[in-house]
């Protein structure tokens, strides 16, 4: 999944594809990299970050969506309201990335239950300005059971609205409400999330755990600078058989699950002998 933000201040890429067409060209980019799904988003979620207004976000997205789809490319959008999620369907959107799970607008499960469209529900806690005082998880079984148990509440709710959990993914929300330790021990546990039984997509791409793990004295490594962390893990969710990454370089992902996907193959050939 190729990240499009059409946002003046998405902490990786802000700014840098805020207008409508370089949006479009960027995504176009990213197909012939290799995407196989676009996610277009018009609201950064970066930790202290400010809402835009909906009809900035609807600004932002539509006409962009509209472009990638009717050219034929799966678009997804990348949003937490209702009303966005709808008219982004309607310009042709078939994935809904609803980062919050739908806690941050429930009206936005009766749109993905009224069309024929995949749910991505995302583990969430709070909205980016505050979501860091809701990093702990005391419970026992620590932040893999409690993102577990909190995503399964999140796919009860979209059963309650009539969305088909066949067309449901989760996601376990890296750098959302987490710690890099909670980010970490996700990462080691991703086979726990898959007992849901739903297929499991991962956002790693430029987020400040592999910052900080890269970082030296002078600070964190810069964003721009951690992409060959992010492949490598790329490398190790697709080797657990996860659904999808969500990155920004789709070229770089790309050939890392194209060669996950042929080293599989072998070990299939040696299991058989
Ligand atoms: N991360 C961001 C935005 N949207 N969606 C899903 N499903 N998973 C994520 O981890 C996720 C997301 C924030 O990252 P960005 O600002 O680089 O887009």
């Amino acid at each position: 999944m190729g990240i499009v933000n059409v946002t003046p201040d998405s902490f990786s890429d802000g700014g840098r594809f805020a207008t409508t067409d370089k949006a479009i060209e960027h995504g176009q980019a990213l197909i012939e990299q290799g995407a196989d799904i676009l996610d277009i988003g018009g609201e950064s979620t970066r930790p202290g970050a400010t809402r835009p207004l909906v009809s900035e976000e609807l600004d932002r997205v539509v006409p962009v969506i509209a472009a990638l789809a009717s050219g034929g490319a799966a678009v997804s959008v990348d949003t937490m309201r209702a009303e966005v999620a709808h008219a982004a369907v309607r310009a042709g959107a078939m994935l809904i990335n609803d980062v919050s799970g739908g806690l941050a607008d429930p009206d936005i499960l009766g749109v993905a239950a009224d069309h024929d469209v995949i749910y991505s529900a995302m583990h969430w806690r709070a909205h980016s300005t505050e979501m860091q005082a809701h990093a702990s998880y005391d419970e026992p079984g620590g932040v893999v059971r409690a993102v577990y148990d909190e995503l399964s509440a999140r796919l009860d709710d979209a059963l309650a609205a009539g969305v088909d959990l066949e067309r449901t993914v989760i996601d376990p929300g890296l750098g959302f409400a987490k710690s890099s330790d909670h980010n970490w021990e996700l990462l080691q546990n991703l086979s726990a999330l898959t007992a849901l039984g739903r297929p499991v997509l991962v956002g790693s791409s430029r987020k400040s755990f592999l910052g900080a793990l890269l970082g030296g004295p002078d600070g964190p490594r810069p964003v721009g600078e951690r992409e060959n962390a992010n492949v490598a893990l790329t490398t190790i969710v697709a080797l657990q058989g996860m659904w999808g990454v969500r990155v920004h370089d789709v070229r770089a992902s790309h050939d890392a699950i194209r060669v996950v996907e042929r080293f599989a193959q072998g070990q299939r050939v040696e299991g058989q002998r």
